[in-house]
Formats: structure tokens, sequence, C-alpha cells
């Protein structure tokens, strides 16, 4: 039986895939895993029987033979540790692979977590406007020391791995925002991991949902 994995019903991005049952498609389509997605309300994701699978009552989460994961991170390290093609096999490179993951979702996406907070759900608060200066410092020093640390590399360390995955998905989320684009290897690094095959088929699921007319392509 494939996977079974859950995300919004009606996702608030629309269908950009911000959400993060995509970083969770994106790393099944890059091991060639077949999957069923499970979508779920806001309602229902606070109800028990949801809670029962993801404790926060949040998207995503991952049920395999009597296995189930829920915060993405730990679910795309467990889909790169099962399938080949998103972890390096040779120990040490493997273990970086994996540092760029932590790195991506503790060190790079908080700030930028805290800008959408800031925007979306203390926006009408008096104290928003001297704040969101502060916050896009914290996350322009983040982009400035990764920028430096990418170079012209086409990815973080050697080959592709679910580290890159984890911080383009990361950095995806700073693009209405504008920041990412005066950082111009960061922003080639994401549009080099948005043209992959596996990224442009797991867009169109979760597009599809939001669309209700089958992926194309
Ligand atoms: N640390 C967890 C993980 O990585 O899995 C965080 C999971 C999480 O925040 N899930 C969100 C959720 O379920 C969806 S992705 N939220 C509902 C709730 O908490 O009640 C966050 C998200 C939401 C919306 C957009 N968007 O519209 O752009 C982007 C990302």
């Amino acid at each position: 039986m494939p996977p079974i994995i859950t995300a919004f019903e009606s996702s608030p991005d629309r269908g950009q895939g911000l959400a993060r049952d995509m970083r969770v498609r994106w790393a099944l389509e890059e091991v060639g895993q077949p999957y069923n997605v499970r979508l779920v309300s806001f309602k229902a994701m606070k109800e028990p029987a949801h809670r029962a699978l993801h404790p926060f009552g949040q998207i995503p989460t991952y049920e395999e033979d009597g296995l189930a994961l829920f915060e993405s991170g730990a679910i795309v390290l467990h889909i790169a540790q099962q399938h080949a093609g998103l972890l390096p096999d040779e120990a040490n490179a493997q273990a970086r692979a994996v540092m760029w993951m932590f790195a991506a979702i503790n060190t790079v996406e908080p700030p930028i977590l805290e800008l959408q907070t800031a925007k979306f759900a203390e926006g009408d608060k008096p104290w928003t406007a001297e704040r969101l200066p502060l916050i896009k410092q914290r996350i322009r020093h983040r982009l400035d020391e990764l920028a430096v640390r990418l170079g012209d590399a086409d990815w973080l360390d050697g080959a592709f791995s679910a580290g890159d995955l984890m911080m383009m998905h990361t950095l995806q989320r700073l693009k209405p925002s504008g920041l990412l684009g005066d950082y111009s290897n960061l922003a080639a690094y994401v549009a080099r991991g948005e043209a992959r095959p596996a990224y442009k088929r797991a867009f169109a699921a979760q597009l599809a949902v939001f669309t209700g007319k089958p992926p194309t392509g």
C-alpha cells in the first residue's frame, strides 16, 4: 500500500505550493514513490481522529504500514532514508545533507515564519509597522550568509539532496516579499529546484486540489 499523506482540503495559499505537504509530495516524487492524499478541512484537523496522528492539529502527516509521522522534516528524512535519491551514500556527505535539512527548518525558516505571522496574523496590530523592518533585517542576515555559502554552486553540498529540498521550499515562501530577488544566486537556486521534474509533478498535484482539475503534464 502506498503511504497516505494529509494536505489542506482548501489551502490558504490557493495552490502556490507553499504549504508543507509540498515538501513531502516533492520528496516522494524525487524517489519515485507513489502516494495517496487525504484532504482535511481546518475543522477536521482539530478533531481527535486527526490529532491522534498530529498532536498539534496540523498537516502534513504520513502513514505507512503501521507507522504514523508528523513534522515535514521528519517525514522527508524518513522518505530519504527508505529510498535512494535524496541522501548521498557516503556517511559524511549524508550527515551534511541532514545538517542542511536542520539548517533550513531551524535556522533559516524561523525569521521567515515570523514575517508571515507579522503580516497575516498580526497585521492589524499597532506595533507591526515598526516590527516588520526588524524581521526583514533578520531574514536578510540569514540570506546574506546562505548566499555566501552557496556561492555559484548548483546545490548546497555536492549533489541535490533532501537538504536542498527543505532549504528551497523554505526560501520559496519569501517570493511574495520580494526579498529573494535581491539575491541572484539564491533566486537561481530556487528556480533550479522548481525546474526539477519531481518538483513539477508535486506542484501540479497540489495545484489540482485547488483548481479541482486533474494535474496536467
Ligand atoms: N513544523 C511543522 C511541519 O514542518 O510539518 C509545521 C506544520 C504546519 O505549520 N502546518 C500548517 C498547518 O497545518 C500548514 S503549512 N496549519 C494549520 C493550523 O495550524 O491550524 C503552513 C502554511 C500555511 C499556509 C501557507 N500559505 O497560505 O502560504 C503556507 C504555509
